[in-house]
């Protein structure tokens, strides 16, 4: 085997070991170790453009910047054959595919026995976070893969920086990576390899190891993000008593320059790299967003009782449709040059399109298979999970403190869910027990079931397949961790979504969502009224900033009321979501109190619940 391996690269046995047992399982033509220079990545890119991974877009309109194409069979994560291996199945819970750990490593071994022949094996030193930061870890994908390597660059800290710091003896998360696909002599390789029959995403909590096999795509292969940085990472911060989530990291900057950091979770498909690039609408000109993360917060208690987030990413894996200079011009100008598109359309002067971009779709376009498109032709240009990949430092409203490595402090958590009936605009909770119950109980709608009603797809904390042990102890670590805390953070619900009797938005949502948040900074910063409802503590009408934005006082009324009847369905709907944690005996006996007090308070109120009017 041919190798660029010297030991000038690294002294850590432990790492050297590991590439060398890895190299004798998967029996790769060469070995190459990541150094993350510039030079390294021009290399890759070039190689990808000639194996016809890669289309090199127009240097004029996107500098720098590649368009891939994905097998049509390798475009998403796969949570079906995404797997938790800790040793006991409960340590999964109900919520995670589970696998004996003993079992899944036959299995890999059998998978990955020889399954780099004819291929180069990439070795991959990353850090998750600011490099040097006590909150940050490093991690060493092994991979197959040189469209995982030129994406984890954008992605993660990477290189030999990573190596310096790691050192003779550092801790590493080992991630190993293969795209499945071994080449015969003189076999000519795909343009995406994927073997999406045996596809793989295993963790492996305990130990803290992951392997993936069979997707070259996304969450599945670049495994920083959601394998390492969520369901291996919230293993750890359980262990070690700090917090991974779901989460976007914004920076809300009032007109006198005070600035409160919050962060937010949101199920899929809710806007949440929207809100963390926000633009304040007419009328509130004089506040500003400022973006620290996109996905994903790691958060550690400091010296002085307050608790500190970093992004451990360095990049966005954006969803592409939907993404304009009117939805997220910060997103737009973000996607300038250097990225990398996947799956999204190209355009006949060698720039990329998806839908949504334009109102107008060009004339004709090559669409994300690689086949001629015209407007009309009654297929999508784009696939709807088409992604870019931008360095965040390309961001127009990057934080200054994104990379700070003590991390920014955090004021504020804000759960949304996704809901059209009954879930008013925002609701405080009442103290930290009864936010963690709002966290765990968030959804969004699925398709409208049998009888009409819709059915509600509980995303805890947006974890859902993100958790990397038993959501229950999950439960129950948040809310030791804020129990601990001498001022812990407020904790708040959102719903962008509630529709009115004729279907249609109650809220305009976008920019005019910075109403919202200035009510939660404000109160916060304890310079906002609320008033007490049932389900929390609600902005009054006069509490919200309206000007610029013509919204009647009535329609707000409507879009904060709680029907009696229609919540407690919810709250005894809260009783089926928990009942297989119960079952185990891992729901939090906190939360067996919060849905108590929480159907008595609705007992006790009247049929409507509204808002005092002014
Ligand atoms: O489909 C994928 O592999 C990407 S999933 C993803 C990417 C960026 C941010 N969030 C997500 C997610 O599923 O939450
Ligand atoms: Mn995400």
């Amino acid at each position: 085997m041919e190798t660029n391996f010297t030991t000038n690269i690294t002294k850590n046995k432990k790492l050297i070991d590991w590439v060398n047992e890895i190299a004798s399982l998967c029996t790769p033509e060469k070995i190459h170790w990541c150094d993350g220079s510039e030079k390294e990545n021009e290399e890759l890119c070039n190689l990808l453009v000639k194996n016809g991974t890669y289309t090199k877009l127009n240097e004029k309109l996107r500098p720098n910047s590649y368009l891939a194409r994905s097998n049509p069979a390798d475009v998403a994560r796969v949570e079906g054959r995404t797997f938790i291996c800790s040793e006991q199945e409960i340590d999964a819970g109900p919520t995670n595919n589970w696998a004996n750990p003993k079992d899944m490593k036959e299995k890999l071994n059998t998978l990955f026995k020889g399954c780099m022949r004819g291929r180069t094996m990439y070795v991959i030193p990353f850090s998750m976070g600011p490099i040097g930061s006590h909150i940050s870890q490093i991690g060493i994908e092994i991979t197959d893969s040189a469209y995982v390597v030129t994406n984890m660059r954008i992605m993660t800290r990477m290189g030999q920086k990573v190596l310096d710091v790691l050192g003779d003896n550092g801790f590493f998360v080992p991630c190993v990576h293969s795209v499945g696909c071994p080449l015969k002599v003189g076999e000519k390789d795909v343009a995406w390899p994927c073997n999406p029959e045996n596809t793989y995403i295993t963790h492996f909590p305990e130990t803290r190891e992951i392997w993936s096999f069979g997707s070259g795509y996304g969450g599945n292969a670049l495994l920083g993000k959601k394998c390492l940085a969520l369901r291996i990472a919230s293993k750890m911060a359980k262990d070690e008593g700090w917090l991974a989530e779901h989460m976007l990291i914004a920076g809300i900057e009032s007109p006198c320059g005070e600035k409160t950091y919050i962060g937010a979770a949101f199920p899929s498909a809710c806007g949440k790299t929207n809100l963390a690039m926000l633009v304040p609408p007419k009328g509130l000109e004089d506040w500003k967003v400022w973006t620290v993360g996109d996905d994903i917060a790691w958060i550690k208690k400091g010296n002085d009782g307050r608790i500190y987030a970093i992004n451990p990413e360095a990049g966005f894996f954006g969803v592409a449709p939907g993404t304009s200079l009117k939805t997220n011009p910060n997103a737009i100008h973000s996607l300038e040059k250097n990225c990398i598109f996947t799956n999204v359309a190209l355009t006949d002067d060698g720039d990329v399109w998806w839908e949504g971009l334009t109102d107008e779709a060009p004339k004709h376009l090559i669409d994300w298979k690689g086949n001629e498109w015209t407007p009309g032709c009654g297929r999508d240009a784009a696939h709807p999970n088409s992604r870019f990949t931008a360095p965040a430092s390309q961001c127009p409203t990057i934080d200054p403190k994104w990379e700070d490595p003590a991390g920014v402090p955090i004021s504020a958590f804000i759960f949304g869910g996704r809901l059209s009936k009954n879930a008013p605009l925002v609701t405080e909770a009442y103290n930290w027990a009864y936010g963690v119950y709002l966290g765990a109980t968030i959804g969004s709608e699925k398709t409208a079931a049998a009888e009409g009603q819709a059915a509600v797809r509980r995303d805890p904390m947006a974890m859902l397949p993100f958790c990397g042990y038993n959501m229950g102890d999950y439960w129950s670590h948040w809310l030791n961790f804020g129990a601990k805390l001498s001022n812990p953070p407020k904790i708040f619900k959102v719903n962008w979504f509630r529709k009115n009797e004729q279907g249609k938005f109650m809220w305009p949502g976008f920019g005019d969502n910075m109403r919202v948040i200035k009510w939660i900074v404000e109160r916060v910063n304890g310079k906002a009224k609320a008033v007490e409802s049932p389900i929390g503590y609600m902005p009054p009408y006069s509490a919200i900033e309206w000007k610029g934005l013509d919204y009647p006082k009535a329609d707000f009324y409507k879009l904060m009321e709680v029907d009696k009847s229609e919540y407690s369905k919810e709250a005894l709907d809260h009783h089926a979501h928990f009942k297989p944690f119960a079952e185990q005996t891992k729901l939090p006996r906190e939360f067996v109190s919060e849905s108590m007090l929480l159907q008595l308070r609705l007992e006790r109120c009247n049929e409507k619940w509204e808002l005092p009017k002014e």
